[in-house]
């Protein structure tokens, strides 16, 4: 059942002992989005923990360090920013249908929970829970502000992308006159510009495996658990690497193929304007946003990127 701020209100105000769920491969707005939460829920002295199925990576260190949270058997369940319950990873199991409350903003978000707070145009989840707590009177500390304005920024590409709403513009706007100790210039240097030497040897490579398909129209990069090893790097050090696919010209969708286990893709795709490829990957399991959305597929590498090429070929005409 989709619900509104009022109804939203009325739940968290009277939720105990909640369990914060984040999506896989951590991002983040998901990470945002859970610590601002958990900020809020503390505000009204109601307990709360973080989880996801993943490590949140280290550069998000700055809003994670103040931990997960107490061990406590949890009371409410929430999610943020998961449209699935696939995307639970390991916590579907526990938890995919015991949702109360979900707080999200993808327009293929699967209607799972009791209750959801759904904003299919806002930029980010971030952008949601901030206008919730000035909604609800509540304080936004310093460090739920360094949260909310995180996804806020990382959804929309440092406010560069189409989904960028003018509302997420005056939160920042609002933040920057409010907050005057968080440096957002320091946010956005972590979030956009610095990255590990593995990384940056891997952008080279990676640049190098570019494949063009369809006369030029559909960018492909597939990094492989080999290419990973051979680089020391981590998977989660291969996020954010989807938008890279789409600084081709003439590329009109792209696709970051990731093997997250033996032969099982986490496919990334991007649009660069007009391909709707939440469309193309709801097709194929998976969903997300017109421009962003992605979807798991399992098989060997050239059958699943033959079937992805395919997939996109019939939506390009
Ligand atoms: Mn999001």
């Amino acid at each position: 059942m989709f619900i509104g701020y009022s109804e939203t209100e009325t739940f968290l105000r009277n939720c105990k002992d909640a369990v914060i769920i984040t999506h896989q491969s951590p991002d983040g707005d998901c990470i945002g989005a859970g610590f601002g939460l958990k900020d809020i829920l503390a505000e009204l002295g109601i307990r709360s923990r973080v989880i996801c199925s993943d490590a949140f990576p280290s550069r998000y260190g700055f809003l994670t360090d103040i931990g997960a949270g107490e061990e406590f058997e949890p009371q409410t369940v929430i999610a943020v920013d998961i449209a699935d319950v696939k995307l639970m990873g390991r916590y579907e199991k526990i938890y995919g249908d015991k949702v109360q409350l979900c707080i999200d903003h993808h327009e293929s978000n699967r209607d799972y929970a009791e209750k959801t707070l759904l904003r299919e145009k806002a930029t980010a989840a971030c952008e949601i829970i901030y206008d919730l707590a000035k909604y609800m009177g509540v304080n936004i500390t310093q460090h739920c502000a360094m949260c909310l304005y995180t996804g806020i920024a990382t959804d929309s590409g440092c406010f560069r992308y189409d989904c960028t709403t003018p509302r997420a513009h005056e939160i920042a706007a609002e933040m920057k006159r409010s907050y005057k100790n968080i440096n957002f210039a320091k946010i956005n240097r972590y979030m956009f510009e610095v990255k590990s030497l593995g990384r940056m040897k891997l952008e080279a490579k990676v640049s190098e495996l570019m494949e063009e398909h369809l006369g030029g129209k559909l960018a492909v990069i597939a990094v492989t658990q080999d290419m990973m090893k051979e680089l020391g790097i981590t998977p989660d050090e291969l996020e954010g690497f989807a938008p890279l696919t789409i600084q081709l010209e003439n590329t009109e969708v792209g696709i970051l193929m990731r093997e997250r286990e033996p032969n099982v893709f986490k496919c990334s795709f991007r649009s660069a304007d007009e391909v709707n490829v939440s469309t193309i990957c709801q097709t194929i399991g998976g969903g997300g946003h017109a421009k962003a959305a992605g979807c798991t597929v399992e098989g060997k590498l050239e059958d699943v990127k033959k079937m992805l090429i395919d997939t996109v070929r019939k939506a390009l005409c």
